[in-house]
């Protein structure tokens, strides 16, 4: 594969993105689509390997399938930095949000190697198979696999094809660049002892950087967010001869639900945000009052207890309103992910890198969620926002310009710099 580009920069971050935003790398013909354990995801792994080992890296796989590059320190077995982010995608996603905190730890890297550099820890760049939840009803099953959060109850969840992390990974194994030995992806877990800090570069997803003309801002923390499956049960009867007083029609009740979901959102107000994101009925035809509907819900705030508060009170209305209309609801909730502060020390670390970059020092939350939540359970973590234009994510129009990423590039090398001569 001829690269555009040859060297270090923030152009081929970007070039790279590109390349990877499409088929072989996607699941779907037109547009991107990348969910974990799938064709596109082992042909993103195979061509990244390269890149890897390009940058002076080598390379292997974890039992979750978690692509590992690493950049030996100046000393055999020293701790490392990992730099990381994820690979997988949203449906019909945008090119950056993932793949450039990947490519730009790549990138880092291959500077440091080219100069011939080695520092008192190693450097390793992460790609992350899982994050986003594309496949399977949890997300972070990756990061959570290699921070040792995960839980066999997580490895239970079903695709939609009915089947577990584990019977997929047996599949994906033989597509790999080298045999998977190990595909129990509980035994990813890292060692605290041999991880210095984890370092995360995302578009921001938001509109402040931009608001601000700002290329760059570090992250103060990660809003807590949870998951939950709703189902709504009625019962199926003629569109025709059913009277409007005597349905039990489970489409009208979840609309009313979500309808309720978000003047609860509205009314509590400050960082709450609620989103239905997936919804399916059955049976489906037109002319039969809908028997059952299952929805998603993600409930999402920087304070846990508001987060609850407002999960709480949807809860309690919703089921209201299934007394009301005679149906059956069950809210099984999936995932709980708690609000994380970012390393204290780190962010302000970071902060100074920008300034000796050339940036502002600009502090801000994160409303998205990201590995770096679920890795701070491992070692201390910092995060670097990039701008993307009008703030668009989970969009093919999710846009980063080339400047803005050669900005991360450089302050990101400024970061490296300052820990070693921290740590020497
Ligand atoms: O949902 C999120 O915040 C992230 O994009 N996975
Ligand atoms: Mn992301
Ligand atoms: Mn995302």
């Amino acid at each position: 594969m001829v690269e555009v580009l040859s060297k270090i920069s923030g152009a081929r971050v970007v070039e790279r993105c590109d390349r990877l935003g499409v088929q072989p790398f996607s699941d779907i013909k037109t547009g991107l689509f990348r969910a974990y354990l799938t064709p596109a995801h082992a042909a993103t792994i195979n061509t990244m390997v390269s890149w890897m080992s390009e940058a002076g890296m080598s390379t292997r796989l974890d039992a979750a399938a978690n692509l590992i590059g690493r950049y030996e320190g100046n000393r055999p077995n020293a701790p490392a930095l990992i730099i990381g982010s994820h690979v997988d995608s949203v449906f019909n996603a945008g090119r950056y949000d993932g793949p450039l905190g990947v490519m730009l730890g790549i990138e880092c890297v291959e500077a440091l190697h080219e100069q011939g550099r080695r520092l008192p820890f190693a450097i390793e760049v992460v790609a992350f198979g899982d994050e986003e939840g594309s496949r399977f009803p949890i997300s972070m099953i990756c990061s959570r696999a290699m921070a040792g959060t995960l839980t066999e109850q997580d490895l239970a969840v079903e695709d939609s094809a009915g089947r577990t992390p584990r019977e997929v990974l047996q599949v994906f194994r033989e597509w790999m660049y080298r045999p998977m030995s190990n595909i129990d992806p509980m035994t990813a877990a890292r060692e605290p002892r041999d991880v210095l800090a984890y370092l995360e570069t995302h578009i921001e997803q938001g509109p402040v950087l931009e608001a601000e003309g700002l290329s760059v801002g570090a992250v103060t923390g990660i809003a807590a967010q949870n998951r939950f499956d709703i189902v709504v049960k009625g019962m199926a009867a003629h569109a025709g001869t059913t009277t409007m007083q005597l349905r039990r029609d489970a489409m009208a009740g979840a609309a009313e639900m979500i309808m309720a979901i978000e003047t609860i959102a509205n009314e509590m107000g400050g960082d709450l945000v609620a989103t239905v994101g997936r919804i399916e009925l059955s049976p489906g035809s037109t002319n039969v009052i809908a028997k059952e509907v299952s929805f998603s819900l993600d409930v999402r705030s920087g304070g846990m207890n508001h987060r609850d508060t407002a999960a709480a009170a949807i809860s309690e209305e919703m089921h209201k309103i299934a007394v009301r209309r005679g149906l059956k609801l069950e809210l099984t909730k999936l995932q709980d992910l708690a609000s994380s502060p970012c390393d204290k020390e780190l962010t302000d670390l970071l902060e100074t890198a920008m300034e000796r970059a050339g940036h502002p020092r600009r502090a801000l939350v994160s409303g998205a969620g990201h590995d770096a939540m679920v890795m701070s359970a491992l070692c201390p973590t910092a995060m670097l926002f990039v701008r993307c234009a009008g703030g668009i994510s989970h969009n093919p129009a999710e846009q980063v310009s080339i400047p803005d990423t050669q900005a991360a590039l450089d302050v990101m090398l400024e970061f490296i710099d300052l820990l070693e001569a921290r740590e020497t």
